[in-house]
């Protein structure tokens, strides 16, 4: 099975989570010049602004990195086009199918990684063309599955012969280590990067990530089939309390990313909707990425003999 470094060209086996409304160029470049494989995330941007991140991520670094497409975007047809158009390195997606785009991005040479909340759905990426495939745990921030990373992890492994990341609660070296335990090759992290000096959300953003405890993250919409891990406030009661009195999905999707954007630029503590995962708690500093990264890997190094993994 191919290692994960030698698949992206990358020094350390992490995948910075295609967080919407956030991961830019700018944080993006910092964890491809950091040794890792930086992601744009398109969200619902329109193609032409993603091109345009595209570029700059390009004259920051001339390491790979990836953009991330939702399935759920609007523009979700055309950003396909642009990926391939701009030749990048890799795609992740998420929130959705991305089966229809697989072979134009294949055609451009491009890596393809979708993240997935179950086997089901990763054996069927697998068998449409996948290089490599996210399996993510129900840990995450964001949108995600019923699934934890604990149990997915292994299942997914087993059932698939390409490589899997581990996606969903990995903060520190030991989640790394049993990430690979599990059967993973490689991680992928968001929250950490969260809290990063590079990232580019709203200062109130990084300090609610910053004082979370463990028990200060909870999942919206689980009734409603739109569960989205965030932390908890205001904003995350009343939409509970929407979901109950039965608004669509739609327009909670609508809310949610509207929500997010106020998060993150304006750092609206009250109708914000501050999207992370249950490793939030373990996230104490400010730090930047090359730092994030290194501590997640220079303990695994010091591992390596003893365990012969990785
Ligand atoms: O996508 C994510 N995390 C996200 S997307 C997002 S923006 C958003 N906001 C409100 C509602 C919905 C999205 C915030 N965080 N992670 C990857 C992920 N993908 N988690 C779960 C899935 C997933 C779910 C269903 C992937 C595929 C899938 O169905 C596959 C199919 O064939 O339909």
């Amino acid at each position: 099975m191919k290692n994960i470094c030698e698949l992206l060209k990358i020094k350390y086996p992490i995948i910075q989570g295609g967080m919407a409304n956030i991961a830019n160029h700018v944080l993006a470049a910092a964890v491809s010049n950091a040794g890792g494989l930086g992601v744009i995330a398109a969200g619902a941007d329109e193609p032409e602004k993603v091109r345009e991140e595209i570029r700059l991520c390009r004259a920051l670094t001339d390491k790979p990195f990836g953009v991330n497409i939702m399935q759920i975007s609007p523009y979700a047809g055309s950003l396909a086009q642009v990926v391939a158009d701009e030749k990048v390195a890799a795609v992740t997606t998420g929130a959705g199918n991305p089966g229809p785009y697989i072979a134009d991005w294949k055609a451009a040479g491009i890596i393809v990684i979708p993240v997935m909340p179950s086997v089901a759905f990763a054996i069927r990426m697998e068998r449409a063309g996948a290089d490599a495939i996210i399996v993510e745990g129900t840990e995450a921030g964001g949108h995600i599955g019923e699934l934890t990373t604990m149990a997915l992890v292994p299942q997914v492994a087993d059932a698939v012969s390409i490589p899997v990341i581990a996606a969903g609660g990995v903060a520190d070296y030991r989640q790394v280590l049993a990430a690979f335990a599990l059967g993973a090759r490689g991680i992928q992290a968001g929250t950490i990067f969260l809290a990063s000096e590079e990232c580019p959300v709203h200062l109130n953003y990084k300090q609610l990530v910053i004082k979370a405890k463990d028990t200060d993250t909870i999942v919206t919409g689980r009734q409603t089939g739109a569960p989205v891990r965030v932390i908890k406030n205001k904003m995350a009661k009343k939409y509970i309390r929407l979901a109950r009195e039965g608004v669509t999905r739609e327009e909670l999707e609508q809310m949610t990313l509207g929500s997010l954007r106020r998060a993150v630029s304006e750092g609206d503590l009250e109708t914000g909707s501050f999207m992370a995962g249950q490793v939030a708690g373990m996230v104490k500093t400010i730090r930047p990425v090359k730092e994030i990264i290194e501590s997640l890997f220079e303990p695994v190094e010091a591992y390596r003999e003893s365990l012969r993994i990785l």
